[in-house]
Order: C-alpha cells, then sequence, then structure tokens
C-alpha cells in the first residue's frame, strides 16, 4: 500500500490554519488533524497522564514534547483508516522536526508544507475577539504574547528549512481578506 499523504499546515497563532483546514476538507477530501486539537483534546482526558503538563505548555504558549503530540498524531492517523492528511501546527519546532522524521519518516510522505502569512496585528485582533467566547485558555493577550514569541523563535526556523526544500507553498492569509477569499488561493495549490 502506498505510503499516507501528508500536507503541514504552519502559519502564526490565529493566521487561520484551522479555518482554511476545514474547507480544504470540504473541497478536496482530506482528513485534518490539528495537533492542538489533540492536545486539547488529550489534556482534557481525566484518565491521561499527561494531561496536567499539556495544560502548563499551552498555557504557557510552549511547545509540548514532540513523543506526546508526534503520538497523538500517528494514533488519529491510524485510527481514521485515511490516507491523506492534513497535519495543522505541526511540526513547530527543531524537537517535532526531529522527532516526525524519526517516528513518521519511513511511514508517510509529506507532499508540502501550506503557509498561511497572516501579520501579528491581524492575528491578534482575530484571536482576542474569538477569546470572548472559545473558552481556550490561551486566547488571551499575556498567553497569546507567548505564543508569538514561540512562533518567531522555533516556528519560523522550520518553515525557512522546508523552504529550503522547495517544499513550501505560501498564501496570504491576512489583512482583509476574508476566508473565501484565502481559500480562492488556497485552492490552487492543491489542484
Ligand atoms: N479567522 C480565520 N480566518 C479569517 C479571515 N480570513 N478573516 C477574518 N477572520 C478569520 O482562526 C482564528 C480566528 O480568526 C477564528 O475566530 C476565525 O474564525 C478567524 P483559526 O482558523 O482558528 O486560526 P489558527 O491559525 O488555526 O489559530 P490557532 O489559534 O488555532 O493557532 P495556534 O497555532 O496558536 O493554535 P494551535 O491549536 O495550533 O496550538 C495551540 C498550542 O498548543 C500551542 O501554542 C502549543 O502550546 C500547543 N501545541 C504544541 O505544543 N505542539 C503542536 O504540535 C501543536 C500545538
Ligand atoms: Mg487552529
Amino acid at each position: 500500500m502506498a505510503k499516507p499523504r501528508v500536507v503541514f499546515v504552519l502559519g502564526a497563532p490565529g493566521s487561520g490554519k484551522g479555518t482554511q483546514c476545514e474547507k480544504i476538507v470540504q473541497h478536496f477530501g482530506y482528513t485534518h488533524l490539528s495537533a492542538g486539537d489533540l492536545l486539547r483534546q488529550e489534556r482534557n482526558d481525566p484518565a491521561s497522564e499527561v494531561g496536567q503538563l499539556i495544560h502548563n505548555y499551552i498555557k504557557e504558549g510552549k511547545i509540548v514534547p514532540v513523543e506526546i503530540t508526534c503520538g497523538l498524531i500517528e494514533k488519529a492517523m491510524v485510527k481514521s483508516g485515511k490516507s491523506k492528511f492534513l497535519i495543522d501546527g505541526f511540526p513547530r519546532n527543531h524537537d517535532n522536526l526531529s522527532g516526525w522524521n524519526e517516528q513518521m519518516g519511513e511511514k508517510a510522505e509529506v507532499a508540502f508544507v501550506l503557509f498561511v502569512e497572516c501579520p501579528e496585528e491581524v492575528c491578534t485582533e482575530r484571536i482576542l475577539k474569538r477569546g470572548q467566547s472559545s473558552g481556550r485558555t490561551d486566547d488571551n493577550i499575556e498567553s497569546l504574547r507567548k505564543r508569538f514569541n514561540t512562533y518567531t523563535k522555533e516556528t519560523v526556523p522550520i518553515v525557512r528549512h522546508y523552504d529550503q526544500l522547495e517544499k513550501v507553498r505560501k498564501i496570504n492569509g491576512g489583512t482583509g481578506r476574508t476566508p473565501d477569499e484565502v481559500f480562492e488561493d488556497v485552492k490552487q495549490m492543491f489542484q
């Protein structure tokens, strides 16, 4: 059987990764796995032994050790029985990247990285608005600053790494562009 095909979706907090992934699922039949959602689910499981650890990392905008995240991703991939995946919000740092390569390098094919570009002010406005109803423990200005800091220091270098491998497809997810307008560009990347 062919290896599962994976598209990583990266971008700043609030850039619109999740929003675009939902549209890609509808149009192109991918299975969407948000690393953040998988971690939040695990955190909320009272039987989890790493729930408290995940809680602390997320609140501080820090990146959870890859053994946990990649374990959850692989489990979800296998459980789905599907073969085309959008992995949203991963890999976010060098630990994530090397952990993925070690655990999944032989088992899955990374087709490309969809990189959603969006200025920090726009992202901040979106997330603070969402924070009024999301219930996410990190949708507040203190956590958000930490998330941005982590993004700039740790995730941007990962995008650069894939760019050097000519695997990055960049879209403008920013100022004044509606989700549908952004998706018009995303479509081109998948057709
Ligand atoms: N919105 C979206 N697009 C819009 C547009 N074009 N115009 C106007 N509004 C738009 O969108 C955010 C908000 O903006 C929504 O209200 C949306 O309606 C609106 P969304 O699509 O949710 O953006 P997204 O990029 O998915 O933002 P998210 O907050 O999910 O990004 P993060 O990367 O911060 O969050 P994630 O869940 O991936 O990670 C959270 C934390 O988990 C991390 O900080 C980290 O602590 C941990 N984590 C790990 O440790 N390891 C991992 O591998 C992954 C996560
Ligand atoms: Mg998201």
